[in-house]
């Protein structure tokens, strides 16, 4: 289903029956190169090394960075163990615990400067499941981006409280009514970019840290017009380590989302849009 926000070429869109949405009108999309799967870590001892085996098996191909803000656990050592036995995972050391969003950004930063084609974001407790990959890299070559959907037909979580379902559906159903962009998971962490999209979205003027980190680059992407396509996926929650969400997060995901609604409105009725 195409949401009838839809209106031009390049505009996000969602695979609501499932498949993957039809390629953007009249584009063509090149190849995508090699993929870099960013991993940021804290304190995430008892997975780091489990998952960066899924995701090696999974896309062989791929590399591997894992951003680790000094984990007080030894994540940055194990780390370290992981890429000195591969040479397609690679680690960069941060100085201390700055957030989602900084983590990210440095990451993007470090595979950009590199020869990296395709960017992808993916959580290291195995919520997002390495084995899905294959899939969100597929719905790349005809995409600019590509969203791992909690929240599209298809889609679902495993072992989630109602109490958490009913907050990450409530913030990505208020963010898309605020921002006007017709994503049903705009918070999720399940993304590929190409490189030429993160290249265009003006990274420099990103502020958010945690989940508005991800409604940002989203909303940054629809506003540009890239072509964003939702893939269902099955997200589990973590087992082993523990949460970094807190109400800072959430706070801070609130006020954000809604300064910028307030702010897109103002612009349209001023006939200045502000949303970038
Ligand atoms: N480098 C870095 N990574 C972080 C930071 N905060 C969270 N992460 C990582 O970001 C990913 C998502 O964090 P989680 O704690 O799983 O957040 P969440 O998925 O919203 O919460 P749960 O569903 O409870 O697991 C994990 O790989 C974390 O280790 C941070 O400040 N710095
Ligand atoms: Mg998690």
């Amino acid at each position: 289903m195409v949401d009838p926000c839809v209106r031009h070429e390049g505009a996000a869109v969602n695979d609501g029956d499932g498949a993957l949405a039809a390629t953007a009108q009249g584009r063509q999309f090149g190849p995508l190169g090699t993929a870099l799967v960013i991993i940021p870590t804290y304190n995430e001892a008892e997975n780091i090394k489990t998952i960066v085996g899924r995701v090696r098996g999974a896309v062989p191909e791929a590399h591997v960075l894992i951003a680790d803000d000094n984990s007080p656990d030894g994540t940055g050592k194990l780390a370290d163990e992981l890429a000195a036995a591969d040479g397609q995972v690679h680690v960069l050391h941060r100085k201390g615990k700055e957030g989602l969003g900084a983590a990210y950004l440095a990451g993007f930063r470090w595979g950009l400067e590199r020869d990296y084609g395709v960017l992808i974001e993916m959580d290291a407790d195995g919520s997002h499941q390495p084995e899905e990959l294959p899939r969100l890299l597929t719905a790349l070559k005809g995409a600019d981006l590509v969203l791992g959907s909690r929240w599209v037909p298809g889609g679902r979580v495993v072992n989630w409280p109602k109490s958490r379902e009913f907050l990450s559906r409530g913030g990505s159903t208020y963010s898309r009514l605020m921002l006007d962009v017709p994503i049903r998971d705009v918070t999720g962490g399940f993304r590929a970019f190409r490189r030429e999209t993160l290249e265009g979205l003006g990274l420099g003027e990103v502020a958010s840290q945690g989940y508005c980190f991800q409604v940002d680059l989203a909303r940054r992407a629809v506003k540009a017009g890239y072509h964003v396509v939702e893939v269902p996926i099955t997200f589990v929650e973590r087992e082993l380590g523990d949460s970094k969400m807190s109400r800072d997060i959430v706070v801070e995901a609130l006020w954000r989302v809604t300064s910028w609604g307030v702010g897109d409105r103002i612009g349209r009725f001023t006939g200045k849009d502000k949303r970038a």
